[in-house]
Parts: C-alpha cells; sequence; structure tokens
C-alpha cells in the first residue's frame, strides 16, 4: 500500500512531473519556497489529471497551473525536457552550491559563503574551511544524512527509543510522525513523538533530556546532538542514530509532546508541510488558529493581521476532533499529502 508516496509517480503525466520535481528540487536549494510550492501545486494537478496534459492551453485549463508552468509543462510535453534544467545542471557553482546547501544544518548563505571561498569540495571543506562541530558532523555524514531510511529501519530506531523509554517509565508513548506515518516507502530522518498520559512539558524534559538521552548516548544509539530547543512552544532534541553493527548515521527528532497537545502535535509532525498550511489557512478562514499545540478560536488580530490574543483552546488534545472542530472530514495520515 504505497500510494501517494513522495517519488513514487506512475500516469500518464509521470515525465513531466519528474521533469518539474527536478526543477522543485532546484529551487529548493536556492530557498525559493513561493515558486517550489508553484511546482508542488502544480504537480498535484497533474498527477490527478487522467490523460496527458501536452500543450500550454491544455495546462493552462487545469486548476492551480499559472502561465509559466503552463509554458514549461508544453516544453517537456514536445521535447522531454526542459532547457532551464539543464542549464541548472550545467553550471558549475550552482551545482556545488547545491551540494554545500545539502550539509545539514548549512543553508543557502553559509553554502554561498563556501563558495565565495573557493572551496571546490566537500573534502576541501573539511580540511580548510573554518567550520562548527555540526558542520563537520554534516559534511563527515554527508551520504548518511542525504540518503533515504527505509520504512523497516526507520521502525527499528522508533523501537530503540521505546525500549529505553520503557526501562524508565513504561507509561511513556513514542509515535513515529513524520513521512513515516503517511506511509512513505523511505524517510528523510526518524521524527519521535514522545508523551505520556496526564504529563506536562517539564517531566517530559526531565526524563527524555536528562535520563533518555544519556542513556541512549552510553549505550551508542545516539552519536550526535545537533540542536535542541527547550521552550514553552515545545522541547525538542534533534541527532543522529546509529543501530547496533551498523555503520550509517540518521537523521533523529525527538518531539516531546504534553498529552494535553497531542492531537496537534500529530496534525503538525504528519504534515506533509503543504498540508499544515492548508489547515492552517483554513482555520483562519473561520477565526481560528491552529498551531502544534493546539485549535484556538477568538484569537484577536489587528490590522496588520499582527496577534492581539493568544484565543480560547478549542482542542488540543484529540487529532479526530480538531478536524470535527475545523468542519474538515477526517483525513487518514497516508492521504495528508498536497
Ligand atoms: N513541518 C512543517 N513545516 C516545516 C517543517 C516541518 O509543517 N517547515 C512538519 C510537517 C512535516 C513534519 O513537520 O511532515 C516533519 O518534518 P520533516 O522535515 O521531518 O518532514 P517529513 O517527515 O514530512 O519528511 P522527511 O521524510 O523528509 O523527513
Ligand atoms: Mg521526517
Ligand atoms: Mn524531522
Amino acid at each position: 500500500m504505497q500510494k501517494h508516496t513522495a517519488g513514487t509517480t506512475d500516469g500518464p503525466n509521470a515525465h513531466t512531473i519528474t521533469i518539474l520535481q527536478q526543477m522543485a528540487d532546484y529551487y529548493g536549494q536556492t530557498g525559493d519556497e513561493w515558486r517550489i510550492r508553484a511546482y508542488r501545486k502544480a504537480m498535484a494537478t497533474l498527477r490527478n489529471h487522467p490523460t496527458k496534459v501536452s500543450t500550454k492551453e491544455e495546462a493552462l485549463a487545469l486548476p492551480q497551473i499559472g502561465e509559466r508552468l503552463a509554458i514549461k509543462i508544453e516544453e517537456i510535453a514536445t521535447t522531454s525536457r526542459l532547457r532551464r534544467l539543464d542549464n541548472a545542471k550545467a553550471e558549475p557553482n550552482d551545482q556545488l552550491l547545491q551540494t554545500f546547501m545539502q550539509v545539514y544544518g548549512a543553508g543557502m548563505a553559509k553554502a554561498s559563503e563556501w563558495v565565495a571561498q573557493g572551496h571546490k569540495t566537500l573534502d576541501e571543506l573539511l580540511e580548510k574551511a573554518d567550520l562548527t562541530v555540526n558542520q563537520r558532523i554534516g559534511i563527515e555524514h554527508y551520504e548518511d544524512f542525504n540518503s533515504r531510511i527505509p520504512r523497516a529501519e526507520v521502525e527499528q530506531h522508533g523501537a530503540m527509543v521505546q525500549q529505553a523509554l520503557h526501562k524508565i517509565d513504561p507509561t511513556f508513548e513514542v509515535i513515529v510522525g513524520g513521512s513515516y506515518r503517511r506511509g512513505a516507502a523511505t524517510s528523510g530522518d526518524i521524527d519521535c513523538l514522545i508523551t505520556r498520559p496526564d504529563t506536562g512539558s517539564a517531566h517530559l524534559r526531565v526524563i527524555v533530556l536528562e535520563q533518555l538521552v544519556p542513556k541512549l548516548a552510553a549505550a551508542g544509539f545516539l552519536v550526535a546532538a545537533l540542536a535542541s530547543t527547550n521552550k514553552d512552544d515545545g522541547s525538542k532534541w534533534h541527532g543522529a542514530s546509529c543501530l547496533p553493527g551498523r555503520k550509517t548515521w540518521r537523521r533523529i527528532d525527538l518531539l516531546l509532546v504534553p498529552s494535553d497537545e497531542m492531537g496537534a502535535a500529530l496534525i503538525y509532525f504528519t504534515g506533509n508541510d503543504i498540508f499544515n498550511r492548508s489547515m492552517r489557512l483554513l482555520a483562519s478562514t473561520k477565526g481560528m488558529r491552529l498551531n502544534q499545540r493546539g485549535l484556538y478560536k477568538e484569537c484577536l488580530r489587528g490590522y496588520r493581521r499582527e496577534k492581539l490574543s493568544e484565543g480560547t483552546l478549542v482542542e488540543g488534545k484529540n487529532e479526530k476532533k480538531i478536524f470535527a472542530a475545523l468542519g474538515v472530514p477526517w483525513r487518514i495520515p497516508e492521504h495528508r499529502i498536497c
């Protein structure tokens, strides 16, 4: 049952979608969020369209496809390629920039800086660039962090976390969210939501950050700590994990979720990001606000849509009740792909 999974495209517009995806990936590396959104919408339309779209006019007649994308769709349909993509691939500095931007934790700014400093390879960065500890880890494990994790392995990492946590306190729960919960065959990282009945963030923090993480690090499972935040609006720990007897390091996120917020957190951390955006937008059209902690009503906004009050909590605990309160039919995680 692996439908709706990114990367598995068939149908009459499969080739066009593949090329558009490559172009979107390219824009992804340049940080052009607005363009990526346009590409993803157009790809969704093409994925659902029963016949091959060959001309600009045909493309324009479909929802969510604008003039510029319609021209590109016609070019791909007639030439099987996209010149803009070929150009992007041929530009050496662009390629290098793309390579550097895929270093975990390095954004557009850092990658551009490395290109401007004249570094030509990842090895050169390791030898000559002034790197933070985490950037070094990101480069040393570049292949690991940029390879997809098979579903069965995601499960094993989740089980390691759960077993260790249950030894500390069997009432803790671990749910693997993200692309895994959406049913994807492979994931980019392992998103572990950690919660416990009737428990707030302070206790979760103590157990997870002061007991679980040190214990799993000592056991050799957690191999690097990359980032962590301990804020009122959510505590998380980002790092890397490695299964016993294996060499590949995987990116793992531990997301600490108070029991009262589990429903909203499940929605947020299941995604995908576009689905989340559409849910938030829907909430705001109904005068409500949805975030990873809950669904709120009566949040007053000023002229520039700035928040004037937090509003009253409508629902936070139960995922299905949040859908219901928003007036949206329940959608299983496997169908939350936009
Ligand atoms: N998320 C979001 N907006 C972001 C980042 C994340 O709404 N800017 C939410 C939706 C994601 C979830 O958090 O589904 C987990 O984030 P990941 O980056 O781990 O993304 P996925 O798990 O969806 O995909 P991948 O397989 O690449 O990890
Ligand atoms: Mg993920
Ligand atoms: Mn993640």
